[in-house]
């Protein structure tokens, strides 16, 4: 009990009073190795003076993120704890071991400096054994300063993704022996696994071990090292004698007998194995240090012509990039959150994993190890590096902190160290000293490389680049590492979908000896817009499922890509992005709640053993469109997403044939009525395989006379989309021209963005609303909108936002074609006459509520001897606009 009060926490604790006999002797409480968790009863303050209780993994950033006004609190915090002084503690080591913080710290113990570190995406360990006082209940003072604060030399500089300030991954007190596997080697845990050469007959082992005498007396002991089958049963083992002066520190290495006929790891059958390393004292033979990792045993391969080999067999390398933050935590997330995406990949038919942009909490490499998932980790240079000594230091050391911590773990093929870091070349006007800075660049890379080489020999080596092929070729930076990782975007950013299966061709062309894997690809999907036309960056879910199929189909087909990771497994933030989900990449296959979106299913399909079918249209589950001429129902689109070549589909228990599945897609024209709709899609060969759905229709009428029970229409102009708003349960469908009995504009044309991404509408962040796609399109120039509603009261919303001019802000900096487009104000005034009467009077958008800012504008309206609805707009300047309207008829 006593002892539970001091660490609050703790399962490990427990675990010591249940097996440790020492204990029930009155013997010292701890032998051995203890980590005992260190998160809960913190205090958090921003100001080092009023302070809230947290716990850990805690950011100060999961929300401000999110708001409207630009950046988010990057300075300075603190956190502090208390460590109650423990007289059985007397004569151990103590260190803390922060999993991760962001992204510099300094560690103070009663006062006094105990450990600092710099960088946001490794572990650090702190001894601490002088500082602590074990006076009973003493209150040891844990005071710990984070900063996420930019500093030039620490990367990451700039990138896609937000940079939460915060300790927000574990903490723990570590407790040993002065006996004990070193501590101090860049956050690892001081043994290293090796198994230098696998074959399904026979397997070696190697471990390095680090150890370390931080005691006042010299120590002779053994080092036993035991491997142990997944049954548990000890099938190699090896012992050496060490004796240690006291100070002392030594590496030693074992080569334990050789291992016949291993079990295999592989992706498909992941068997670990387990070796135990111990440090037993000579003379009692109680055990001072215990250790224990997994073993894999595999070998592998990369060939620039036909792929990628793991125990000599042919294996595609497919899955996704993750990054760690999570919906409302930020990067603050718990171990069973962070451990579901890794069976998300898994459960999509994924095998690999990049670890981007950044080495992530340990359990997701631990994860990878135990469900078969390969992986490769880098380390967070993105886009740019500074050319200094400092920035060049840091990134070494993360590198060296990178491979060691993470050295043991099976799943890891590939060490990495740069992202697209000419992306954003520096000095563009200054071309002698881009030069210059080029050639940094290039030295960094190498040092980089030579380093990870001489540390893990055993693994390959990757840098991921942008699609500027001769760019990174010019530089020098194509010949450095063992593999080019690709991050291509054709179809998306700029350039044309067929351009990608162009690009890997060339460099297959150009670059025959160096293999290849596409680091990232990847379309946004905002699963709230829908499209039946879907154009490049509308954000449309349809977009991004035509999107996927192209490039899916161009990386199987091609044996010399040895693999492709999407780009992203799911949403993530983004604090500078814009578009239509503010501060949010949607280019996950999941949101940023893992919620599996549609095209993950789509993935499924492509990627599962198994036979696979899923409704890839069942996120679309509440629907609207307009009713087929004069009847009782509208026809729109399904789409199944499944690996079989044919599937049927059933709508209310009724056949509506059999479709052939073209590039992983089947798709009927399905007459919706209005109400619910239950889709069933079955397999005709076996129809236990199947997978339904409900879609509940508005159905809305093909001419407004035609409708009894006509309520509530919601139109976006300018736009092919179709928007979900969920909150509020409306339904957005998208605009036509007028038809007579109907509703539409009259004159005018869709707005199109102001830069080459956008095919239409605007992807600004639009200011007091969540409710973006409704402002981002606009018809300009129009005459009129006319709506031949039936006699009744009604109540009109017009919306409004002044998509040009305003302060250039830096938008969509990160991504490929890189240009920020200077807007001239665009300013407009008009006049609009609702059914004959002035509504809006000389009305100036930009300057009565500013730029890409949400207007509503509501009014109630009598309509009688069937006038129906007409908005006339006369311009006074420039050409007025109407970005969307709603109509809600009251009686
Ligand atoms: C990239 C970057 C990644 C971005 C991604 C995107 O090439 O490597 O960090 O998030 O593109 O979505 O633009």
């Amino acid at each position: 009990k006593h002892i539970l009060a001091i660490y609050g926490q703790n399962v490990f604790i427990l675990f010591t009073l249940l097996i440790c006999p020492f204990f029930l002797q009155g013997q010292p409480i701890f032998s051995g190795r203890q980590m005992i968790g260190f998160n809960d009863q913190w205090s958090f303050s921003k100001d080092n003076q009023s302070w809230e209780s947290v716990t850990i993994p805690h950011t100060w950033n999961a929300k401000d993120v999110m708001d409207d006004t630009p950046g988010y609190y990057r300075e300075t915090s603190w956190y502090k704890r208390i460590l109650k002084g423990n007289p059985a503690l007397i004569g151990k080591s103590l260190f803390l071991c922060f999993d991760g913080l962001n992204q510099e710290a300094e560690v103070y113990v009663n006062g006094k400096l105990a450990g600092t570190h710099a960088g946001g995406y490794t572990r650090f360990i702190v001894p601490v054994t002088a500082l602590v006082n074990h006076k009973a209940n003493f209150k040891n003072e844990v005071l710990v300063k984070v900063t996420n604060r930019f500093n030039e030399d620490i990367a990451p500089l700039t990138a896609d993704f937000t940079f939460f300030g915060g300790i927000y991954r574990k903490v723990n007190l570590l407790v040993t022996e002065p006996v004990h596997f070193y501590n101090g080697d860049y956050g690892a845990d001081g043994v290293y696994i090796q198994t230098p050469t696998v074959s399904a007959e026979q397997a070696s082992v190697r471990i390095n071990s680090s150890l370390e005498n931080s005691g006042t007396t010299a120590s002779a002991f053994q080092l036993k090292t035991t491997v142990y089958n997944q049954q548990g049963k000890a099938v190699s083992t090896h012992t050496l004698n060490v004796n240690l002066k006291p100070g002392e520190k030594r590496v030693v290495t074992q080569d334990l007998p050789v291992i016949k006929k291993p079990e295999l790891w592989s992706t498909k059958n992941p068997v670990l194995h387990r070796a135990v390393s111990r440090i037993i004292d000579a003379k009692s033979s109680s055990v001072l240090d215990q250790v224990a990792n997994s073993i894999g045993f595999r070998w592998y391969k990369f060939d620039a012509k036909k792929g990628f080999f793991l125990n000599g067999e042919p294996l595609k390398l497919m899955g996704s990039s993750r990054h760690q933050d999570y919906e409302g935590l930020g990067n603050a997330v718990p171990d069973e959150l962070q451990i579901r995406d890794v069976t998300l990949l898994k459960a999509m038919g994924g095998n690999f994993l990049r670890v981007a942009h950044y080495p992530q909490d340990p359990v997701i490499l631990e994860a990878c190890d135990r469900l078969g998932i390969l992986a490769s980790v880098e380390i967070p240079i993105v886009n740019a590096i500074t050319e200094s000594e400092g920035f060049t230091e840091n990134c070494k050391h993360m590198q060296i902190e990178m491979i060691r911590q993470n050295f043991n773990h099976p799943s890891v093929i590939i060490w990495a160290y740069m992202n697209e870091v000419l992306l954003r070349p520096k000095f563009e006007t200054d071309k002698p000293r881009q030069e210059q800075y080029f050639n940094n660049v290039r030295a960094l890379a190498q040092q980089l490389e030579n380093l990870t080489r001489r540390e893990d020999p055993s693994r390959y080596t990757m840098m991921a680049l942008h699609g500027d092929f001769d760019r990174y070729h010019k530089v020098g930076l194509t010949k450095i590492p063992m593999i080019i990782g690709w991050n291509l975007y054709q179809g998306w950013y700029g350039g044309e979908l067929k351009g990608f299966g162009q690009f890997l061709d060339k460099h297959h062309r150009e670059l025959p000896d160096v293999p290849l894997l596409i680091t990232e690809f990847g379309a946004d999907a905002d699963p709230r817009i829908r499209s039946f036309s879907p154009l490049r960056f509308d954000k449309s879910v349809e977009y991004a499922i035509s999107f996927s199929q192209v490039y899916l189909n161009d990386i199987l087909s091609r044996p010399f890509v040895s693999g492709a990771m999407v780009w992203n497994l799911a949403d993530f933030s983004s604090e500078t992005r814009a578009e239509t989900m503010p501060h949010i990449n949607n280019k996950g296959l999941l949101t940023l709640g893992r919620k599996e979106k549609d095209t993950y299913y789509l993935y499924q399909a492509y990627l599962m053993d198994q036979p696979f079918i899923k409704i890839a249209s069942r996120n679309w589950k509440e629907r609207t469109g307009i009713a087929d001429s004069a009847s009782l129902f509208c026809t729109q689109p399904v789409q199944v997403a499944t690996n079989l070549d044919v599937v049927e589909l059933f709508l209310n228990g009724k056949s509506l044939g059999l479709q052939s599945s073209k590039n992983r897609i089947c798709e009927w024209q399905v007459p919706f009525t209005a109400g619910l709709n239950q889709l069933r899609a079955v397999d005709p060969q076996k129809p236990m395989l199947s997978d339904q759905t409900s879609i509940d229709f508005t159905l809305l009428p093909y001419l407004f006379s035609d409708a009894r029970d006509f309520t509530t229409m919601h139109i976006l102009l300018g736009a092919n989309r179709y928007f979900m708003d969920g909150e509020q349960q409306v339904l957005w469908i998208p605009d036509q021209p007028y038809r007579k009995g109907s509703f539409g504009h009259i004159g005018g044309a869709a707005f199109k963005g102001g830069n080459s991404r956008i095919s239409y509408g605007s992807d600004k962040n639009i200011l007091n609303t969540d409710l973006d796609p409704i402002y981002q399109t606009q018809q300009v120039d129009l005459k009129a909108y006319r709506m031949d509603v039936p006699d009744g009261e009604y109540e009109l919303s017009l919306y409004f936002a002044e998509l040009v001019g305003g302060t250039p802000k830096e938008m969509l900096v990160y991504n490929l074609d890189n240009q920020i487009v200077k807007e001239i104000g665009g300013q407009r005034i008009f006049t609009l006459n609702l059914n004959g009467k002035k509504f809006l009077d000389n009305f100036n958008i930009a300057e009565e509520y500013g730029y890409a800012t949400a207007v509503k504008k509501t009014i109630r309206i009598d309509v009688a001897n069937g006038q129906g609805l007409l908005l006339d707009f006369i311009p006074v300047k420039g050409a007025p606009v109407l970005n969307a309207i709603s109509v809600r008829k009251l009686n």
